[in-house]
């Protein structure tokens, strides 16, 4: 039989009632760095989702790039995520948390004096959100070998953390021009040590992040999430991106994940990249699939029934619809979303879509 949108299955270790995931999404509305219970709200509305990734929540305070997002570097933070895992858990559902790091799309107004980090002191030229408005991303100063090192232990500690706040598993952020995204390209990692130069060197801190989560979660707990072909915070492509994304594919193909998850095109835009270049990247992965961006209806159940993926991530459509798997069910319309609502703010345009009767 094949599989559809809405059976049940396994991304590693977590078992899924559907292949609806809800994308992690960024909402600004953890005043205190903290999930709140407003946060559980939202997330107890959205349980039917197969899987649930929250919005990133940043490792460490350098590790955070804009005002009010929540972090998973403390006991209390610990605490607060547990009311949301909870309140998943009892209506059915799986939630993993993103784990995040910005490097140098932050300013140090965020980070309370601190200056952001980058494999190298090259500004991201782009703005972030400081909880009064948009500045410029500021300088960050190129990490050193033990500022590296640290990270990882950050990335450890997070992962640790989100076990006992009960979580299912992490995914880690090597997305859309972060930390992570900065040492794979060779845009931003001008490095000439052992974390910069080859793709060999370029792809080493993701695998360090990834390891430092396995080690603490086991198989099949970690997933990671990746966009090649996106220059979201104006990180330029990287000049080899087939090769650069082929080598750090193979290389997490040696490690038990729960899945690898895929930004197609660029982030929240265009389904746009060179003939055959994601699809040969998608069908180099081992892992259970994730697929991303601009999906529908038709092509998620399409994506399913091929076996091009074995779950569909959906952003903004389950911010304006908590029951988006019953709409995609029932092949009901789907609210529209409220644009000024998105980032920052209390409960309108965020707990307050409706369902459906
Ligand atoms: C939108 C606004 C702020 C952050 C990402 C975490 O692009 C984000 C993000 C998105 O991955």
């Amino acid at each position: 039989m094949t599989d559809t949108l809405f059976s049940p299955g396994h991304l590693g270790e977590i078992s899924i009632a559907n292949r609806v995931v809800m994308a992690p999404l960024t909402r600004n509305r953890a005043p205190d760095r903290m999930p709140t219970d407003l946060t559980v709200e939202y997330y107890r509305q959205r349980a039917t989702a197969g899987l649930i990734v929250t919005e990133g929540a940043q490792i460490s305070p350098v590790g955070q790039g804009y005002a009010w997002t929540p972090g998973i570097h403390s006991e209390a933070q610990a605490a607060a995520w547990a009311k949301v895992t909870d309140a998943v858990h009892a209506e059915g559902g799986k939630i993993v948390i993103q784990l995040w790091h910005v490097g140098r799309v932050s300013h140090e107004t965020i980070i309370e004096g601190l200056t952001p980090v980058a494999p190298s002191a090259l500004s991201a030229a782009s703005k972030t959100f400081d909880g009064k408005g948009f500045v410029e991303t500021g300088m960050p100063r190129e990490m050193t070998e033990e500022d590296i090192e640290r990270t990882f232990l950050d990335y450890g500690h997070a992962a640790q953390l989100a076990k006992q706040a009960g979580f299912d598993g992490v995914e880690v952020h090597g997305a859309n021009g972060y930390l992570i995204d900065q040492f794979l390209r060779d845009t931003s990692n001008k490095r000439s040590d052992g974390w910069g130069g080859s793709i060999e060197n370029r792809i080493r801190f993701l695998l360090g992040a990834v390891d430092a989560c396995v080690a603490v979660w086991g198989p099949g707990r970690v997933g990671v999430r990746l966009s090649p072909f996106s220059n979201a915070n104006n990180i330029g492509l990287d000049s080899d991106t087939p090769a650069l994304f082929g080598a750090a594919i193979a290389a997490l193909n040696d490690r038990p994940l729960a899945f690898v998850h895929m930004v197609e095109g660029q982030t929240g835009g265009p389904r746009d990249w060179p003939a055959g270049e994601l699809e040969a990247l998608r069908d180099a992965i081992r892992a259970p699939y994730v697929a991303n961006n601009g999906y529908d209806r038709e092509s998620a159940l399409a994506a399913i029934e091929t076996g091009t993926a074995a779950a569909v991530a959906f952003g903004k459509p389950f911010i304006a619809n908590p029951d988006l798997v019953a709409r995609l069910e029932r092949n009901a319309e789907w609210n529209p979303l409220r644009l000024a609502q998105m980032y920052g703010g209390g409960a309108e345009g965020y707990t307050d879509y409706p369902a459906l009767p």
